[in-house]
């Protein structure tokens, strides 16, 4: 039998999910005990308010409407800035979705995203114009650019629109756009799934409503309150460094906003500012990945700032070990809690979140979050396991995606009888706790971000001196896992460097090959053909 969520069931508005933001927004500024939306982490004087949020908005709903955007998709090439909030919000009010791309990303992986997500329009930062540019060139979709400018009011070229003229469009009256709840995306996140390239990741309103309120629901009955009973979120900031674009950083954003908290936005990861907001704004909760964490237990530098403030870790996207917990609960004898979730692009955000009422068993990333379906099958069949036994964790519920845009196959593959299929190895023990023991599926989880080996095959093979490739992830202390390449040479001459040199300029740093290169006869294959990579794997075990 499947399992069902502990969790209490949570009624699921079926709205349009900007006017259940809009609603929260509003009640924020009607109840005028934070004015702030956003502070900037690199830049302290550098605020946003709820009602310049809201403003900002409305003007870029009405200015993508004039230019007939519609129930389109818009691109953003941004690091973590306030500007995403708004962008997406006016984006919503017209029934578009925004897919967005890591600021990292080269013009090859840009290129890719834009045609696959037939994107309209992208809205980019002026430091990252030259590559969005030549991205554009070859994507033929685009019809819009918008640029954020920098402080220093350097002339933008022509031919792109100013980020400050669309926020000063004059609005009358808000487009009127029916949504379909149900079948109209809102965000397309990109994902590489179980297998192959990084796909669009069809997610409607009502997968995100449904997530965001399930988060919300366990957050107050189990989390949050456990606290502090007296949780005063006005009063409380969140650290914004999880990458927006992200599912894991664009669900925080969105619970940030809806809470009415100030978030601390910071365009990046950097040690100093990350310390220091801590310090600073005495942030009881921190949301992390792996190597964060690890970065908090072995830096030096950590022990030169005031963290007592926090006495929450949860961590996502990648396994955390023991030794790690062990060790910050050590250095930080404030941390009561350190608790993992676990979610999937695919799932909108987290499937399993840790159950603070009830003691979560060490390595556990929680229980099945409300309104979900969950069986642990063995891999490739139709099997259920039962308590204790390890399989591969489908879920089934509102929060899973519609498909990969534009992949039948794929989504075919992915969503069996309405079952998604993680492509991770779990079991659950009697208290419905899940324990994640192993990954079925090809990804490569690089600081939490996806690095898919296919993507990275794809490129090697276009390389005239490799006649075959595989690429695996090796682990790493820090990074969690970095990417290996095994390659076959159709010329002997070819050096590791030269396939590193090869690699570096198209795709992003977290993607390069530091895991090394390693040269091998033949890439060990099952008959029908498929990578045998768990043979790559024990193969690199056994070097170390
Ligand atoms: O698709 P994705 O990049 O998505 C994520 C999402 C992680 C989140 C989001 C919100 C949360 O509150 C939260 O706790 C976690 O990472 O990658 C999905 C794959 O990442 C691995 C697993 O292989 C997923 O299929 N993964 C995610 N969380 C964990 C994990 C974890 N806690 N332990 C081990 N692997």
């Amino acid at each position: 039998m499947p399992h069902e969520s502990p969790y209490p069931p949570v009624k699921l508005p079926e709205r349009p999910y900007h006017e259940l933001l809009l609603d929260a927004i509003d009640q924020t500024i009607a109840d005028g005990k934070n004015k702030i939306a956003f502070v900037s982490g690199d830049n302290p004087n550098y605020t946003l308010s709820f009602e310049q949020l809201r403003k900002d908005a409305f003007a870029i709903a009405t200015y993508l409407h004039s230019i007939g955007f519609k129930k389109d998709v818009a691109a953003v090439v941004l690091p973590n800035l306030f500007h995403y909030a708004s962008f997406f919000i006016g984006c919503s009010i017209n029934g578009g979705a925004v897919s967005g791309a890591s600021a990292l990303f080269t013009d090859y992986e840009l290129q890719r995203q834009f045609v696959d997500s037939r994107a309209k329009v992208v809205l980019t930062y002026e430091d990252f114009l030259p590559k969005v540019l030549l991205a554009v060139k070859q994507s033929p979709n685009i019809q819009k650019i918008i640029v954020i400018p920098k402080p220093s009011g350097s002339s933008l070229p022509s031919g792109v629109v100013s980020w400050n003229d669309v926020v000063a469009t004059p609005v009358t009256a808000l487009p009127q756009v029916p949504i379909d709840v149900h079948n109209d995306l809102l965000v397309l996140p990109y994902s590489s799934g179980t297998t192959g390239p990084p796909k669009g990741v069809m997610l409607s309103h009502y997968n995100f409503t449904s997530m965001i309120s399930m988060y919300l629901a366990i957050d107050k009955s189990h989390n949050l309150d456990v606290l502090d009973p007296n949780w005063d979120c006005y009063s409380e900031k969140a650290l914004l460094f999880l990458p927006f674009y992200h599912v894991y950083g664009f669900g925080l954003l969105n619970h940030c906003l809806l809470k009415g908290m100030t978030g601390v936005v910071m365009s990046h990861f950097e040690p100093n500012n990350f310390l220091t907001a801590i310090q600073n704004y005495k942030i009881r909760v921190l949301c992390l990945v792996p190597p964060i964490m690890v970065f908090m237990a072995k830096h030096p530098i950590c022990a030169k700032y005031d963290l007592s403030s926090v006495q929450m870790i949860m961590a996502g996207a990648a396994p955390a070990g023991k030794d790690l917990i062990e060790e910050l609960k050590r250095k930080y004898p404030n941390l009561t809690y350190i608790q993992q979730g676990y979610g999937m692009t695919e799932c909108s955000m987290a499937s399993h979140l840790p159950d603070l009422r009830n003691d979560q068993p060490f390595g556990s990333v929680g229980k099945l979050a409300s309104n979900l379906v969950m069986k642990i099958v063995e891999p490739g069949t139709d099997k259920e396991q039962p308590v204790n036994q390890r399989g591969e964790i489908c879920v089934r519920g509102p929060t899973v995606m519609l498909g990969y845009l534009g992949r039948p196959e794929a989504t075919a593959s992915t969503i069996i009888d309405g079952w998604l299929h993680t492509g991770d190895i779990g079991y659950i023990n009697e208290d419905g706790n899940l324990f994640i023991v192993d990954r079925l599926k090809e990804l490569i989880k690089v600081k939490g971000l996806q690095v898919p080996p296919a993507e990275l095959e794809d490129l090697l093979l276009s390389h005239p001196k490799i006649r075959d490739c595989a690429v695996i992830g090796i682990p790493d202390a820090k990074a969690g896992e970095l990417p290996k390449a095994f390659v076959v040479r159709a010329d002997n001459t070819l050096s590791e460097q030269e396939v590193k040199d090869f690699v570096k300029p198209k795709v992003s740093p977290y993607k390069q090959l530091e895991g090394g290169v390693e040269f091998i006869e033949e890439i060990p294959k099952s008959a029908a053909g498929k990578i045998l990579r768990r043979f790559l794997r024990d193969r690199s075990t056994a070097k170390l």
